[in-house]
């Protein structure tokens, strides 16, 4: 079905009509960005049907409404997503190229929203179309940044961050909503009157709204996010303008303005941190406002709002809003301080994605009492309560100094979730172990998914048209159905055209790295992918270590039958990390040094891909042949590019961490190269005194590869360069680098060795393929809304 009506001309009169009458061009003088527009404004146009009977049907139904609260949505581009969810990929293409255009030129023209920083940002962005999908009553709440993440690029091998800039252009999808405006306080004093406790903030800002519509495959259903713009309550000073301070008098917009103007990029400085706090009180609080505006419009007691609103906290960073919710419904609404805070329990839940300890939120006592002078009382009240409640085993969330919005989050949520098995396991045994000895049933396990609508069907149209050709379409809506698949991979022509897909996305992929970047690269090369945040979790070094290593290997025998590969890298460092970086540049020098080598470039390349977003993901995931999904295993929280190139045919090397080990029960043990110690292994290995000078000492070729880095083999003008890293490798060596250097080193001979029999190892990654089916968002949305919102389905096909 596509979503047209007899209000909707045809797709080539709708983009005229647009160019002529919205952007006020001719066709004559149009540019590509003003095509993109016109094309955007005309598939937006059918969106917005069934976007108003979405929302009627809502409203009708009297439905449960879901919210989902996140500082980061990382959309990427939306129009191509539009096009295929509205099943209107063909009709545009036709469309445009009637009118003499590039189809894809026209597509890549659009600036990709990098609303976020990585998975937690991504996974919010894959929910929201799933929601839509599932016809789900749902809205997503977020920050509208002027500025997304940071474009990177590379000087002399080191990361360079410039602005991103995507709002220069105009966003066609957003709408504007000046009528939905909240004020939002700061700072201030709490005083009682009459009986009941009153915040007066000392100063203000208005959170504006912009609404973009979500369309789900097939445009069963659209929902709303709606990002938060800051502005000054009083635009201009006008006194301060007349006496001739015209800078000053805009001062307080500037002020306003800096809330929504960056995503924060860094998990590491204390820097920014009082804006970070009131980042994440505005967008909360004008979101809390607007559901209960929404809900009051609806229902008349507000005793049912648990009933009625389910919202979701994506980790810490709204869980402000437990305080908050409880002051409106305490002292602004007067229910009973012990009700407020049992409703607002009741209808909120919090999803944790991490369990490093530097990254979970804490904010200094002094800080949240002087932004937020009446939360901080209110977040005391809550914490002595709840501690009263259970004097045997008292946990606090605020001690030290320190409000640990960790436990704020817990003891104010319905459900507590984790993102994959293991790692909601780990939750339960170690920050979060206290806590659920107290509410047993709290925390419960929601693996994460993605969408095949964007992660298959879109972005790798060639292996899509081949799925669809063996088993119909089914499968696009509805992932399990990729089962299908199995019973044909015998077909010797089906297993041709497999390879051939993977082949020519290679190609394209070669032809784009050597256009773009200057490297030529073979497509017959094993593709071998790392791209993700650089962390030292995420162990990149270990990868390049193992580079290196290779590479000496290959010197010293360079005729014996290696397999070529070409290593990519994508992923940025966040400012402030400064190992991050060095590790950017080591992968950078060991690249410059490799790909010049005579003897050994035929068979190993490196190239560190600079500026990853989720356009590049689209682009190098189709065309991996391997995985890399290498972190100390009880560190990565789950990861969903692993289940991204396991659905696109990718085998992955990877440790026993999160969504790994589920991936690899999925797809099978023999279609999975493990390495590497198990989470408890990992913390059994770390009390060993040593460990990483024993692992070293045992392993020739790493000692051989970390002593090349040491000496300056990559980096001869500057010897000492990377001194802190293998200082660090050979020391501390916290992440475990060298204890699983020799598995890892094993497991990818093994994969060298697989990759020579072509054709078992395109039934291993087919394999991957059919059996990737749970991995889709929309089973993940399945499992939050029976079991976390009690949420039901409004949709057809529901
Ligand atoms: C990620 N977290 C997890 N955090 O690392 C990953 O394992 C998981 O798959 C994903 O969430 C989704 O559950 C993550 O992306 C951040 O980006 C932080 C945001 C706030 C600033 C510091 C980084």
């Amino acid at each position: 079905m596509t979503y047209q009506d007899a209000r909707t001309p045809g797709l080539q009169d709708g983009i005229l009509h647009h160019l002529t009458y919205t952007i006020g061009k001719d066709a004559a003088h149009a540019t590509l960005h003003d095509w993109r527009l016109a094309l955007s404004f005309a598939v937006r146009d059918r969106i917005v049907d069934s976007w108003f009977a979405s929302t009627r049907a809502s409203y009708e139904a009297g439905a449960k409404r879901v919210y989902y609260l996140s500082m980061e949505f990382l959309i990427g581009r939306l129009l191509g997503d539009a096009l295929v969810n509205l099943r209107l990929d063909g009709e545009a293409k036709a469309a445009v190229e009637g009118l003499g255009l590039d189809f894809d030129a026209v597509l890549h023209d659009e600036p990709d929203a990098a609303l976020g920083n990585g998975g937690l940002g991504r996974l919010a962005a894959c929910f929201l179309e799933s929601l839509s999908t599932l016809a789900c009553p749902a809205m997503g709440y977020g920050i509208r940044y002027e500025h997304g993440l940071f474009r990177q690029s590379f000087d002399n091998g080191r990361q360079v961050e410039a602005p991103e800039t995507w709002l220069q252009q105009r966003h066609v999808w957003e709408f504007e909503r000046p009528e939905a405006a909240y004020s939002i306080g700061f700072g201030g004093h709490v005083a009682e009157q009459d009986g009941r406790m009153v915040w007066t903030p000392a100063e203000a800002v208005l959170a504006e709204a912009y609404d973009t519509p979500v369309v789900g495959w097939e445009a069963r259903w659209t929902n709303t996010l709606r990002l938060w713009a800051a502005r000054a309550i009083d635009p201009l000073d006008l006194a301060r303008f007349n006496h001739g301070d015209h800078v000053g008098a805009a001062v307080p917009e500037m002020l306003a303005r800096a809330i929504s103007r960056v995503l924060y990029p860094d998990d590491t400085t204390e820097a920014g941190k009082e804006l970070r706090l009131k980042q994440e009180y505005f967008f909360t609080a004008a979101s809390l406002h607007d559901i209960l505006r929404r809900f009051d419009s609806e229902h008349g007691d507000i005793r049912l709002l648990p009933e009625k609103v389910a919202i979701q906290l994506n980790d810490t960073h709204p869980a402000i809003a437990g305080p908050e919710l409880v002051r409106l419904l305490h002292d602004t609404r007067g229910l009973p301080f012990d009700e407020a805070v049992d409703i607002a329990r009741r209808t909120l839940n919090y999803t944790n994605h991490t369990l490093l300890p530097e990254a979970l939120e804490k904010w200094p006592v002094p800080l949240m009492a002087r932004l937020l002078p009446r939360h901080m009382m209110l977040i005391e009240r809550i914490d002595a309560d709840h501690a009263a409640r259970f004097p045997a085993r008292a946990t606090h969330a605020v001690a030290d100094g320190e409000v640990n919005m960790g436990a704020l989050s817990f003891i104010m949520a319905n459900r507590v979730n984790g993102v994959s098995a293991l790692h909601t396991g780990l939750m339960k045994q170690t920050v979060f172990a206290d806590l659920h000895a107290l509410h047993p049933g709290r925390i419960v396990n929601q693996t994460n998914g993605v969408t095949p609508r964007r992660w298959l069907h879109a972005c790798n149209p060639r292996l899509a048209g081949i799925i669809t050709g063996t088993i119909g379409e089914g499968w696009i809506g509805d992932l399990e159905r990729l089962a299908e698949l199995e019973p044909h991979l015998g077909d010797a022509g089906l297993q041709q055209a497999i390879a051939g897909a993977k082949r020519a996305n290679k190609a394209d992929l070669a032809d784009w790295i050597g256009a773009t970047h200057g490297l030529s690269v073979d497509p017959d090369a094993m593709f071998d992918v790392q791209i993700k945040r650089i962390h030292e979790y995420k162990r990149q070094h270990l990868n390049i270590l193992e580079a290196v290593a290779l590479w000496q290997a290959i010197r010293a025998n360079p005729d014996a039958g290696w397999t070529p590969r070409i290593k990519i890298f994508a992923g940025k460092a966040a400012p402030g990390y400064v190992f991050a970086k060095k590790i950017i540049r080591l992968v950078n020098d060991v690249a410059a040094v490799l790909n010049a080598d005579p003897v050994t470039s035929r068979y190993l390349k490196v190239i560190f891909l600079p500026n990853y977003n989720v356009t590049l993901a689209e682009r190098l995931i189709p065309a991996a042949d391997l995985s890399e999904q290498i972190s100390t295993a009880g560190k990565e929280a789950s990861g969903t590019g692993n289940m991204k190139f396991a659905l696109n045919g990718a085998l992955t090397v990877g440790t026993l961490d999160g969504a790994n080990v589920e991936i690899r029960d999925h797809v099978g043990a023999e279609n999975f190269f493990l390495f590497g110690m198990t989470a408890e292994e990992v913390v059994a290995r770390r009390a060993v005194e040593g460990h990483a000078g024993q692992a070293i000492a045992a392993d020739p070729r790493l000692a051989a590869a970390l002593a090349a880095i040491h000496d300056g083999a990559v980096s001869p003008g500057d010897p000492t360069r990377y001194h802190d890293i293998t200082g660090n490798l050979r020391g501390p060596d916290y992440f475990l680098v060298c204890s699983d250097f020799a598995d890892y080193w094993r497991a990818q001979r093994e994969v060298d060795a697989a990759y020579r029999d072509a054709a078992h190892w395109t039934r291993m990654a087919a394999l991957n393929t059919a059996r990737s089916g749970w991995f889709s968002s929309d089973r993940t949305i399945r499992g939050y809304m029976a079991e976390i919102w009690g949420a039901a389905s409004l949709g057809p096909r529901a």
